[in-house]
């Protein structure tokens, strides 16, 4: 229940606080001035002074006394004045309402007031050993009871959403048991609960009084009606005592329970007929109230603590495990017990735009998405939390089984991550007191229910609301997983950094490699030719030694070559250009045939799709595989070499195939490693680099590349490159 009907707005905005008019129980007078006279009187005033006290003029005669009194006490610290006239058996009570003093008179009850101090002590030493405040609660209606003399005392306690619950009661049968009980919001309007934080006590007396009214109406000192905020006296509200008669009770009094400077509730106190209470025993009520509360807040800090120890030890046990791991998300997730018992959850995910982990009882990944979708859309708050959402969000209601309640935390607006606890719906029936639905309207107002009777309720869509602690667990967390993806980040940049370095020194010292390896590889190449040239009576096996020191050193300045090729290939960027593959295939082919003397190969190359790429890589690509189709199929007379292409899935896809001496597929793994040969060197040359090279060209264009072989029957290598309509994703 809440306030958002107009016609209870209505109620909600009745002006409580200026009613012009007393309860008849006893007068008030209203001083101002310097030195203090009086301004306004309730009509009744006489009644309980006599004729002395009078609009316009001083305290004097039997009063001058009081006046006095009243004076110094103005001028003091002191926030309320209080006395005794013994004489009159009268208590007199003021205080100050902005320029004004107030003073407010009722007969002096008759009991014993060291009585009621003793009682009070063995009271408090009762209260403070009750070990919960369920039991507190009931004390304190018994004492009240017993202390008052009323018919029924109940214990009424707010909930979040200032609906209210009859959580003790103590009573003598006269009137009915609201005990567990549930009223709606409206039962006790907004500036009513407002007033009762600033004013702790009222009293209802007699509900059929006839309100006294205060002469002249407005005040001649502020030309308003005056401000009763602070009165005892004060006329209440006809709605409430219309609620009163309907609820069959002749007088009622209410202190105000505030714990931590919240309104926690009520000491509700009813009779069936008139009922009235001295000042001084409602004084000792409000004592009773306020020690209650104190016992409450005490309490409910200690159990708050508690949780937080629990909480934090579960925090911890979830940092560390983050900590250690390489991806939080994961280490969140591993550990569904502990994540889940951080907020006392009954499910949990963890959710990014292209990652959703989720573990326990959650609304399933599109639910998760679209909740994750409407968070985003919400202020920005690093903490949203709500034990109702299908209230706020009407799809919720499909999924309100698993997620009632929410506790999302935003890891990163920027990236949309989040990590999101569930609570499941916790069907309950309350038991109000009377339809809080029924409305009453007679003569264009609202009027109080007039059947208080249990009427069930069955709440849906309703999760057990987070805690304090609990909500502090989570921010918690938060910060500390903000903290580990942050220095998370921080390494990754260390590491990048460190990483370029030694790219840096890379590439120096593939710098160094290429001139001063290269040549020296050229001039052994060239002194062994000139040694040849000039020998002409070499024998037979030193002409070998010469050739074979030649061949080294040739594929040693290869290798190196194709080394540097390796390592630069690396920080080149790509720039995708429509590849005319035909072509480059045929001068690959050309190239490659150069040096394979008069072998006899059967080629059966297909027309080919355009590639999207760097022409000088791929060329490297194509070359490296004919190469190998040429070189592996020279034990095969006639060696057949197929190269073929077709464009699907968005990529287009090239192959080479041949029939040459294949290889072992246990062993494609290695195939594509630096340095990883498959055959003995001797029987095939070759630097070892090729296919690496290959790859990794490949790779770069966001391609793919793979091997399929069978010993002795052939091999066939295919590649795969995205197609342009890819190309802004696909090339790093
Ligand atoms: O009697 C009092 O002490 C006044 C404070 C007050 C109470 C306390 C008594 N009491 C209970 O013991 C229980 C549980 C059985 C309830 C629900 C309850 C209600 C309650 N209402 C109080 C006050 C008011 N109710 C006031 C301010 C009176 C004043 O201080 O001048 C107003 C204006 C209302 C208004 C409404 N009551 C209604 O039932 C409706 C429909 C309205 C109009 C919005």
């Amino acid at each position: 229940m809440t306030e958002t009907d107009p016609d209870l707005e209505a109620c909600a905005r009745e002006p409580i606080r200026v009613p012009g008019a007393i309860q008849p129980h006893g007068a008030l007078f209203v001083l101002a001035g310097e030195p203090l006279s009086v301004v306004q009187v309730s009509d009744n005033l006489g009644d309980f002074l006599g004729g002395d006290v009078v609009p316009g003029q001083l305290l004097t005669g039997a009063w001058q006394a009081l006046g006095e009194a009243l004076s110094a006490w103005r001028s003091g610290e002191e926030g309320y004045f209080q006395t005794r006239i013994e004489a009159r058996r009268l208590t007199v009570s003021a205080h100050r309402a902005g320029p004004l003093v107030v003073v407010e008179v009722e007969p002096a009850g008759d009991e014993r007031l060291d009585m009621v101090f003793s009682r009070l002590r063995s009271f408090t030493e009762q209260l403070s050993a009750e070990p919960d405040v369920e039991r507190s609660l009931s004390s304190v209606a018994r004492f009240v009871r017993m202390l008052t003399g009323f018919d029924r005392v109940l214990l009424y306690r707010f909930d979040a959403d200032w609906n209210g619950q009859v959580v003790a009661e103590s009573g003598n049968g006269r009137l009915p048991s609201y005990l567990d009980l549930r009223f709606p919001a409206a039962d006790i309007p907004a500036q009513a609960r407002a007033l009762y934080a600033a004013n702790r006590l009222r009293i209802i007396p007699d509900v059929d009084y006839r309100p006294v009214a205060l002469r002249p109406a407005l005040n001649p000192v502020t030309g308003a009606a005056l401000d009763m905020s602070l009165c005892q006296l004060r006329s209440v509200s006809p709605v409430h005592l219309e609620y009163m008669r309907n609820m069959g009770t002749g007088a009622s009094m209410s202190v105000s329970i505030l714990v931590d400077g919240r309104l926690w509730g009520l000491v509700s106190c009813h009779s069936a007929g008139p009922h009235m209470v001295s000042q001084a025993l409602r004084e000792t009520c409000d004592f009773v109230a306020q020690a209650l509360a104190m016992r409450i807040g005490a309490l409910a800090r200690a159990e708050d603590a508690a949780r937080r120890v629990t909480l934090g030890g579960v925090t911890s046990r979830l940092l560390s495990q983050m900590a250690t791991a390489g991806d939080w998300m994961e280490a969140l997730a591993v550990d569904a017990e502990s994540l889940l018992a951080q907020v006392g959850a009954g499910g949990a995910c963890l959710v990014t735009p292209d990652r959703l982990l989720a573990v326990g009882e959650t609304p399933s990944g599109p639910q998760i998405r679209q909740l994750v979708e409407w968070l985003q859309a919400g202020p920005r708050e690093d903490l949203f939390s709500t034990h109702h959402l299908a209230q706020m969000l009407p799809q919720a209601q499909a999924f309100a089984g698993s997620a009632s309640g929410v506790l999302a935390l935003s890891i990163s607006r920027l990236h949309a991550s989040w990590l999101i606890w569930f609570r499941p719906e916790l069907v309950h029936t309350v038991k109000w007191g009377g339809n809080p639905h029924e409305k009453i309207r007679e003569s264009g107002r609202i009027h109080p229910r007039q059947s208080f009777s249990a009427w069930q309720e069955l709440v849906r869509c309703r999760a057990e609301p987070w805690s304090d602690a609990e909500l502090a667990a989570a921010r918690d967390l938060r910060s500390a997983i903000v903290g580990i993806v942050l220095r998370k980040a921080e390494e990754l940049a260390e590491l990048s950094s460190e990483l370029q370095r030694s790219n840096k020194e890379l590439e120096a010292f593939s710098y160094s490699v290429s001139h001063d390896l290269r040549a020296p590889f050229r001039h052994i190449v060239g002194f062994a030719e000139l040694l040849r040239e000039r020998e002409g009576a070499l024998d037979e096996k030193s002409r070998h030694y010469l050739q074979t020191i030649s061949d080294a050193a040739l594929s040693a300045g290869r290798l190196v070559d194709d080394l540097l090729n390796f390592s630069q290939l690396g920080r080149a960027s790509i720039v995708p250009r429509p590849v005319d593959m035909d072509k480059l295939v045929a001068e690959v082919i050309t190239s490659v045939m150069l040096t394979a003397g008069n072998r006899t190969i059967e080629w059966r190359v297909c027309p080919l799709p355009v590639g999207f790429g760097d022409a000088t890589l791929l060329r490297q690509v194509w070359f490296n595989l004919v190469d190998n189709a040429v070189k592996y199929t020279r034990p095969r007379d006639p060696a057949r070499i197929v190269i073929e292409g077709e464009a699907r899935d968005g990529m287009v896809v090239y192959s080479v195939s041949d029939n040459g001496v294949g290889f072992d597929m246990a062993y494609v793994g290695k195939l594509f490693g630096v340095f990883q040969r498959l055959q003995r060197p001797e029987d095939f040359d070759g630097t070892g680099i090729g296919l690496a090279l290959a790859r990794r060209i490949i790779e770069r264009h966001n391609g793919s590349i793979s091997a399929q072989g069978v010993v002795d029957q052939g091999a066939s290598f295919t590649f795969a490159l995205p197609t342009t309509e890819r190309k802004g994703r696909a090339f790093a």
